[in-house]
């Protein structure tokens, strides 16, 4: 009823209707609409109330409340079961267990904060309140458990497009799941999975953006490497018509994924990266060493040019090598 409510308010725009007409249109008493606005009132929405002419909206709360969510989505599939928390241990790990639960392909959990928001490694992810968007989105992929790891790239193209179009803002992506912009860190992603032999039970994308944060408000061990859209932009961002707009590229690539394969998606990944062409360290699970990040391989592998030839990083940590100033010689003419 209180989506109902909200919509009828919506298409009033900046107009009041009366509580009459609301309870009309609605089919409920006038008391039950009292009542409805009053626990909108309460969520955050700012209704006001005039004796003659009855109520209009005025602003919604800065929230990732489903009603909103759903009243801006354009996605078919994704986001079309909400999952939503104020606080939540880690949206991946509510993910894991609706997936779990058989929920189906495209719910979303979404959260204002998370207490132990993960990132790989049982790293963790900076995650205050209302500041960002905490996002896990299950999917169902038809493809093979081999192809699993290739859903973060596929992913950050989308975030990346994303942020790019509606922020304005020239993020690249530092394989394999980071979003930079100025060689800071505004996204993190991590996809997770579920699998038999031959075929993907579940796969869930965890994307974690820095959307509202100002600079001041990072901890000490992340003042240095992190950012966000805000410190970058100066501009407060709408974190609802952002996730709204992720979710429709992110339908947009996994749509083209499954009729097309991954090759389109790498190339265009190609086209967003900060990492090719640039002189990497390669942390791996065993070894370190460092080369020239030349491409990506079908497989999502990075390529790096070493001493020894061209080595294939499938997993680990890759950090780009700040480039050393040419000294210029003195000119003593
Ligand atoms: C990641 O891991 O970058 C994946 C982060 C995924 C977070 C999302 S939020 C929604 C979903 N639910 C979860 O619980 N997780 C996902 P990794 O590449 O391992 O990077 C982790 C490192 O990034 C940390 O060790 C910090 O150095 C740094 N970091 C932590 N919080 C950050 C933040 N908010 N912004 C930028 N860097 C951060």
């Amino acid at each position: 009823m209180r989506t109902q409510i909200l919509q009828v308010l919506r298409s009033h725009s900046g107009q009041y209707i009366s509580g009459e007409d609301l309870s009309r249109m609605l089919s409920v008493s006038r008391t039950a609409v009292w009542k409805h606005i009053q626990s909108l009132k309460n969520e955050g929405y700012a209704i006001e109330a005039h004796p003659r002419l009855g109520y209009t909206l005025r602003q919604a709360p800065d929230l990732l409340l489903p009603k909103e969510i759903e009243a801006c989505l354009e996605s078919q599939v994704l986001g079309t079961v909400i999952h939503y928390f104020t606080d939540v241990s880690s949206t991946n790990n509510e993910a894991k267990k609706l997936a779990a639960d058989g929920c189906p392909e495209g719910t979303i959990v979404v959260a204002e904060a998370q207490t132990v928001g993960r990132g790989r490694l049982s790293r963790g992810w900076f995650s205050p309140h209302g500041k960002g968007i905490w996002l896990s989105v299950v999917l169902r992929p038809p493809f093979q458990p081999q192809q699993a790891p290739k859903c973060t790239l596929m992913a950050a193209v989308a975030v990346t497009k994303a942020i790019r179009s509606f922020c304005n803002l020239p993020c690249g992506i530092k394989w394999p799941n980071d979003i930079l912009y100025n060689g800071r860190k505004l996204v993190g992603i991590l996809t997770e999975m579920n699998a038999e032999m031959d075929a993907i039970n579940y796969i869930v994308i965890g994307i974690g953006i820095n959307v509202n944060t100002a600079a001041d408000e990072f901890p000490p061990e992340l003042a240095e490497i992190a950012t966000s859209i805000f410190a970058e932009t100066g501009e407060g961002i709408s974190r609802l018509q952002l996730l709204c707009r992720i979710l429709t590229e992110l339908e947009q690539v996994y749509q083209q994924v499954i009729q097309h394969g991954f090759a389109p998606i790498l190339e265009e990944w190609k086209t967003l990266s900060v990492t090719l062409g640039q002189a990497v360290n390669v942390i791996g699970p065993d070894e370190q060493y460092s080369g020239t990040a030349v491409d990506i391989d079908e497989d999502g592998a990075l390529l790096v040019d070493t001493e020894v030839g061209v080595r294939k990083v499938i997993a680990g940590d890759v950090s780009i090598r700040p480039r050393v100033p040419v000294q210029q010689p003195a000119n003593n003419s």
